[in-house]
């Protein structure tokens, strides 16, 4: 099937590069966004998300043309449809953009268009949900239309690379609707295209962020199981992925981002009876900012639960993982906000996003501003910057000698040397280091 011209329904994370990588490949592409804040700023040349070398690909696409923007689909050869589906607080899925994107294809589907979903949603959503919608236009799915999921799989930090390079998985509800998908994604996919049905496509996605949840779950757990035992978890680590088939990943202060905190609950939701692994896990890494919150109590030799009033603590990072500047679901910031809940001061430096506006806390324009008279310093985030910082360098910032690493990144030895007691995420400590601290 050749296609000329397509809608791109969602210009967010996933659909704006989606919508750019089309364009700058020669296709005539409308992205349509109901946002009209989004819409604006992208006619007026801006970008309302952050991502490496998105700001040159949207330009790009708007330069040669090939890119409009707008707040309506109209007449094309196909529909994407990359809209978010967040959950409600209860956990179950909240379908409403995509129902509300698939009743704004209705008027504009003609025969022999393709429909493509792309975002992540509950198993049998392109058959049960989005099929009836589309049907209401007249047209039947699969003798009318074609009609696919594909997943996207993309890392923040690395969409633009991974969307063209990651292997991908195309779920048509009929032969004809895979094979239309696969001519579609092949116009700028260098990675592999896998053909399957709908529902499974659907469910493959689901599985890849669970099965990361999971095991993240595993490595949190094994953090609080080491510092039980008295051992030290990364080392514990570091030895068990010598096995040629173990891979443990790395615990932290939670699960953050839009994606792996989100997506097994639409698992556990459409079989709570079947998913009880899921939702432990999900447990897991939803402690997971208490247990943070526990473990610098811990360092100031307090118990459990007391008040943190008087205290100042600085935390370095508060975006949801290294290296980026997304601050959405972090982990870090529910720490922050625990701790301010405790009658903690607390003071915050993100290098990647030093404007950030987080609620009762102080976020600071520089390292050096946010030690200034620190009680305590927690390593939130892996970020490289703070990698590369020398305990010395700090020791001359600032008044404390206390730093908790939740994420491994100092290495104890050098900080001790310069005078710090350095309490890490996984690692026992003994009573004596607590109360000489
Ligand atoms: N994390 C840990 N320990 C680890 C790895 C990650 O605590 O060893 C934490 C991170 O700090 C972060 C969270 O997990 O808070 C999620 O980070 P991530 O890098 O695992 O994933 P995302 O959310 O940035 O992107 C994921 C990716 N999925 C998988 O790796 C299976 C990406 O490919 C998906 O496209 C994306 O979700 C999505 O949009 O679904």
């Amino acid at each position: 099937m050749a296609f000329h011209k397509i809608c791109v329904l969602g210009l967010g994370y996933i659909g704006l590069p989606t919508a750019s990588t089309f364009a700058t490949h020669g296709l005539k592409v409308i992205g349509v966004d109901v946002n009209p804040q989004v819409v604006n700023t992208l006619r007026n040349g801006g970008l309302h998300i952050h991502e490496p070398g998105l700001r040159t690909l949207v330009q790009a696409a708007l330069v040669s043309g090939n890119l409009t923007i707008a707040e309506q689909p109209e007449e094309a050869d196909a529909f994407i449809i990359a809209v978010p589906t967040p959950f409600y607080g209860d956990k179950r899925a909240d379908m409403s953009y995509v129902s509300a994107a698939a009743r704004s294809i209705r008027a504009v589907l003609r025969p022999g268009n393709l429909v493509v979903l792309e975002s992540t949603s509950p198993p049998r959503t392109t058959v049960d949900v989005l099929a009836p919608i589309l049907e209401e236009s007249g047209l039947q799915a699969g003798r009318d239309f074609y009609l696919a999921y594909t997943p996207e799989r993309v890392l923040p930090g690395q969409i633009l690379r991974e969307l063209i390079e990651n292997a991908r998985v195309i779920g048509g509800i009929d032969q004809a609707s895979a094979l239309a998908g696969r001519d579609l994604y092949a116009i700028f996919v260098r990675g592999e295209i896998h053909l399957t049905d709908a529902t499974t496509a659907e469910m493959v996605k689901l599985m890849e962020n669970t099965y990361r949840d999971v095991n993240i779950a595993i490595a949190n757990e094994f953090a609080r199981l080491a510092e039980r035992f008295g051992i030290d978890v990364w080392q514990a680590i570091e030895l068990a992925n010598l096995h040629p088939r173990v891979k443990i990943l790395r615990p932290g202060p939670g699960v953050g981002g839009h994606c792996i905190g989100v997506d097994p609950w639409f698992l556990v939701e459409a079989a709570p009876d079947l998913a009880a692994l899921i939702r432990a896990a999900r447990q897991v890494n939803d402690d997971q900012p208490e247990y943070v919150v526990a473990l610098i109590e811990r360092a100031f030799g307090l118990g459990e639960g007391t008040e943190l009033a008087g205290k100042k603590i600085t935390l370095l990072g508060l975006a949801y993982k290294p290296d980026v500047d997304d601050l959405r679901e972090s982990p870090a910031i529910e720490v922050a906000q625990k701790l301010v809940h405790r009658g903690a001061q607390v003071v915050a430096y993100e290098p990647f996003k030093q404007d950030a506006q987080i609620q009762g806390v102080q976020v600071s324009p520089s390292l050096e501003e946010a030690l200034k008279d620190a009680d305590l310093i927690a390593l939130m985030v892996a970020h490289t910057p703070f990698l590369a910082l020398q305990p010395t360098q700090v020791a001359a910032l600032t008044p404390t000698r206390r730093v908790v690493d939740v994420v491994n990144g100092f290495a104890q030895p050098a900080w001790e040397q310069a005078g710090f007691s350095v309490y890490r995420l996984g690692v026992q400590r003994l009573e004596q280091d607590v109360r000489r601290a």
